[in-house]
């Protein structure tokens, strides 16, 4: 991993610097820093674990509350998605938004003024890690809202990852980082929490082409399909088998924390079609998780796909839709890609 030095920039200067040089504008910084500052707030709420009464499912007891992915939400997702919204509210920056936690998407309130750029985010991804204290982390992802387009609604978010303008991700570990991409390589900043501050910690994050880790859950293998059984089945024959090296494995089941640990070190992230996500296209979602997490790795150097499409260019149907992952070192990714590929093939012509 190549970084150069940061001396002491904050993310506020980094964001000026970007803005003189004309990759962003004033409207695209005042979305970072409102979405970087949310996630402080978010931090600390996290951080106080049992403490801050925020652990366990939300809705009354005996009656879970569900998201539209038909998930039991955790308390710290609906105050993670009620921050991001009002943090994101009134800062004319906007024209609308798009939550992991909500239907469909929100609009800017008419009270406030409206920007050009659309905000999705999955706003406490891995959640289900918070009540044993394993790291979990807020992601998102901007878009251009389409020109004409006063009302934004949930057909003006379907754009292909190629379109975002900007992702990134906070990671609520040990420390808390925020890792962000404005498309001018991806950077690495750690809040100092003494001064409030995001401070660049490393400039131009770049993911080894290849590696000797993957990260996925293992549990699942037996409903995988079969080109997927057979790249992890080589890659646990080791170096007697056709890959000739030993892998280590890794699996959080916290996204945020497995892709921050690849753009740091390298590796690959699957989460594959199984028999019983495939009905549903997978289990990770695409337009919050799958394409910002994508723009962060290829801006690093890596890859991501869906094991037979470069993930950026899947054209979205739906704004909750889900697709398989593979992201990471792109020697690897592209390995993973050839197996799917090979076998469809030979099953094509049959
Ligand atoms: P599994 C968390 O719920 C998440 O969306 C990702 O952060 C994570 O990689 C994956 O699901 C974990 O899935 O099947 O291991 O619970």
């Amino acid at each position: 991993m190549s970084s150069s030095p940061t001396q002491s920039i904050s993310l506020t200067r980094y964001l000026i610097e970007e803005q003189r040089a004309g990759r962003i504008n004033a409207d695209l910084r005042l979305l970072i820093e409102v979405v970087a500052r949310a996630c402080k707030t978010i931090s600390i709420a996290v951080g106080k674990g049992a403490l801050g009464g925020v652990l366990g499912d939300a809705g009354t007891p005996g009656v879970a509350s569900m998201n539209i992915q038909g998930e039991a939400q955790k308390k710290l997702d609906v105050l993670s998605n009620e921050i991001l919204l009002e943090a994101n509210a009134w800062g004319g920056h906007l024209a609308g938004l798009a939550s992991e936690e909500m239907d469909t998407s929100h609009p800017i309130p008419d009270v406030y003024p409206r920007g050009n750029y659309l905000l999705l985010f999955d706003p406490l991804d891995g959640s289900s890690n918070i009540d044993v204290n394993i790291s979990v982390g807020t992601i998102f992802s901007v878009l251009r809202c389409p020109d004409g387009v006063t009302n934004a609604a949930d057909e003006h978010f379907l754009q292909p990852g190629t379109q975002q303008v900007c992702a990134g991700y906070t990671t609520y570990g040990p420390s808390t980082m925020l890792v962000l991409t404005v498309g001018n390589g991806t950077h690495a900043f750690t809040l100092d929490r003494e001064v409030g501050s995001f401070m660049m910690t490393t400039r131009g994050m770049s993911i080894p082409e290849e590696t000797k880790e993957f990260a996925v859950n293992m549990s699942n293998q037996r409903f995988w399909e079969p080109p997927m059984q057979r790249y992890v089945g080589d890659l646990l024959s080791g170096k007697e088998g056709p890959r000739g090296k030993d892998f280590n494995m890794r699996w959080v089941a916290s996204m945020v924390a497995d892709v921050h640990r690849i753009l740091t070190r390298g590796g690959i992230f699957s989460y594959p079609l199984d028999s019983k996500c495939a009905p549903k296209g997978g289990k990770l979602r695409l337009m919050y998780e799958a394409n910002p997490m994508s723009f962060l790795v290829e801006q690093a150097g890596g890859a991501a796909s869906t094991g037979r499409q470069r993930m950026m260019e899947v054209q979205p149907t739906g704004l909750h839709q889900r697709v398989p992952v593979f992201i990471g070192s792109k020697k690897e990714v592209e390995a993973a890609v050839r197996y799917h590929a090979e076998h469809d093939t030979s099953h094509s012509s049959k």
